[in-house]
């Protein structure tokens, strides 16, 4: 199968018959053998109904209907655990992705060789103040501490060699950093697209202000997660040991001064609970890195390495 298209959806009843046409039109001037993955994730319109029709009409647009509202990274991840095409693109459902540009991102992966191709919607359509600066905020944050150079992560248009899907799991908010998660997976190949963004027609948009205070939290956790999740110690232990030995140096010193040069009480010196205070997040810290050791080591994923190829085995 050359496309699976994954389109993670929440009340979207108005766009999705449209956007089912307009889909098959492309597939069928291009000649693919293609699917769609209509993830429905607890919508509470007639969206299910609409996935339904469509299926009726055309047996590749098939749907996965949840019992409740998980969020677009289950929506995603399920997706992808079912996607058989050779090259996955995802979308949103709201027409605010063209499909023409489906075409294009497929050859930048099957011949331009890349693992993965990330949508730029370059022009935006959105209320620009409370939209285009904190997004532009969170880029250059993801960028900074990524360190791959992509202009928009959280664009709803991209696209996977099918590969890359099958080895990541996206949970929680995290669709917003699959890049990253593809980086940490070992892809480097990470292209972008600069793609057609059009004003929403139907529906209304799902996602709140809290989206940034969440993306950026969630920034904090990926980067923490990819560098240290397999080895928190060397987190907690070299923060640890830094303020405990910055403590008991100041104990010491303390101790050194009133009994051999006769100053005042020890614990009449500010430094003193400043020396006990770093003593003790010293060990808190020491304390968190063994626990969180022994959840790495407990971890069903600590083994799951990626095998690129094999020879003579
Ligand atoms: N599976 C799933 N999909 C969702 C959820 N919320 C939004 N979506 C889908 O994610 C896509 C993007 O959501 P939008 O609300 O359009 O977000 P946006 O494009 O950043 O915002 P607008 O520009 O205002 O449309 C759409 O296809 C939505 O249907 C959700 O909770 N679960
Ligand atoms: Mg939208």
């Amino acid at each position: 199968m050359d496309l699976t298209i994954v389109i993670p959806l929440f009340n979207e009843e108005e766009s999705l018959p449209e956007l089912g046409a307009w889909i098959e039109k492309v597939m069928l001037a291009n000649g693919y053998t293609y699917e769609v993955i209509l993830v429905d994730d607890g919508s509470t319109d007639a969206s299910w109904t609409v996935i339904e029709t469509l299926n009726t009409k055309n047996p590749c647009f098939k749907g996965i209907k949840f019992q409740r509202n998980y969020g677009k990274s289950a929506a995603l991840n399920e997706g992808f655990k079912a996607a058989q095409g050779d090259v996955v693109i995802t979308m949103d459902a709201d027409m605010q992705d063209s499909p023409d540009e489906i075409p294009e991102l497929r050859n930048m992966i099957i011949e331009g060789g890349f693992d993965m191709v990330s949508g730029w919607k370059k022009k935006r359509y959105d209320n620009t103040f409370s939209k285009n600066i904190p997004s532009k905020l969170f880029n250059a944050a993801a960028r900074k501490s990524s360190g791959i150079k992509l202009h928009d992560f959280n664009c709803g248009l991209k696209a996977y060699r099918l590969k890359l899907v099958k080895s990541i799991e996206v949970y929680g908010e995290m669709h917003r950093y699959i890049p990253v998660l593809a980086k940490w997976a070992g892809f480097r190949k990470i292209g972008e697209k600069v793609v057609e963004h059009r004003p929403r027609k139907y529906g209304v948009t799902k996602f709140g202000w809290e989206r940034f205070i969440n993306g950026f939290l969630d920034l904090g956790s990926i980067m923490f997660v990819g560098k240290f999740g397999k080895r928190p110690m060397h987190f907690f232990g070299l923060w640890g040991t830094l303020a405990f030995m910055a403590g008991l140096s100041i104990f010491i010193y303390l101790t050194v001064s009133k009994f051999f040069f006769d100053q005042t009480g020890m614990t009449q010196r500010p430094l003193f609970f400043f020396a006990i205070l770093a003593m003790i997040i010293g060990t808190q810290l020491f304390l968190a890195g063994f626990i969180g050791e022994l959840i790495a080591r407990n971890s069903p994923e600590r083994n799951n390495y990626l095998i690129e190829t094999r020879k003579g085995l």
